[in-house]
């Protein structure tokens, strides 16, 4: 295996032989058996808080697209929910498929949604960096939200816009003026479990937050993000058609909820 992806030569089932902790025992995504979900009373509400001038870039990094933020200061942050202080929101990025019938990694009592979007933060209490959070089990926190197939969702225009500004690999363009919790829904009830980074190096510093409530996301919008190139400028283009993995073994994890 050159470099990881999603294809059959380098996809989900081959990342083991380059990183061992995709066979570790708190990995990601899960799929969410709702019925074995624990109640828990002393679960606050999520507070995200967000100031729409720490959006910084759009790029396309060969595997999704993601807007990036500054995280020098606490201007953007997420607390509330399972977490003890607050965490730093770093950049939010989507997973998608290649038809309208999956492509979110976590599912739903077996039931997967059309795309994921990934709200990722760090914990700036703790950690100096972004990297030195990343191998801590306390060191992230990502608030997960499904996308599923229905109207077109006038919050994802902002972004599905500027894909075609972004085609190719390695490509960024000015991103700014932009609050992510525009792509919320109403509700901001949630699961929650520790798990990992669904992409290698696959680490396990993840504190899962899956919002119950899906957003809307309508079949043209989601052929934009098929539309982008896994590829760079001057090689033979490939369409980044899905980029998510699939779900991994619970290992006795406990999924709680709000
Ligand atoms: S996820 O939310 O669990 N899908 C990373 C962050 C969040 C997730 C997965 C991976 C991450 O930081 N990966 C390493 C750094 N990446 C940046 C990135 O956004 O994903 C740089 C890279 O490969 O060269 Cu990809
Ligand atoms: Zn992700």
């Amino acid at each position: 295996m050159m470099h990881w992806g999603y294809d059959e030569h380098n996809g989900p089932s081959r990342w083991k032989e380059l990183f061992p902790l995709a066979t570790g025992d708190r990995q990601s995504p899960i799929d969410i058996q709702t019925e074995t979900t624990k109640y828990d009373p002393t679960l606050r509400p999520l507070y995200p808080n967000y100031d729409p001038s720490s959006a910084k870039v759009i790029l396309n990094n060969g595997h999704s697209t993601s807007v990036e933020f500054d995280d020098t200061e606490n201007k953007s942050v997420l607390s509330g929910g399972p977490l003890i202080g607050n965490y730093r929101l770093r950049q939010i990025h989507f997973h998608w498929g290649p038809s309208d019938d999956i492509g979110s990694e976590h599912a739903v009592d077996g039931t997967k949604f059309a795309a994921e979007l990934h709200v990722v933060h760090w914990n700036a209490d703790k950690y100096a960096s972004f990297v030195e959070a990343a191998g801590q089990p306390d060191g992230l926190a990502v608030m997960a939200v499904f996308l599923q197939v229905g109207e077109c969702n006038s919050q994802l225009k902002k972004i599905t816009d500027h894909l075609d500004a972004i085609k190719i690999k390695g490509k960024r363009h000015r991103f700014t003026n932009f609050d992510p919790s525009c792509l919320l829904p109403h509700s901001l009830d949630y699961w929650t479990y520790l798990g990992s980074l669904t992409s290698p190096p696959l680490l396990e510093s993840v504190i899962w937050i899956i919002l119950r409530e899906p957003i809307s996301v309508c079949s043209e919008q989601l052929a934009k993000f098929r539309n982008l190139l896994c590829t760079g400028e001057g090689e033979a283009a490939f369409c980044m058609l899905r980029n998510f993995r699939p779900p991994q073994p619970l290992r006795g994890r406990e999924v709680r909820r709000n």
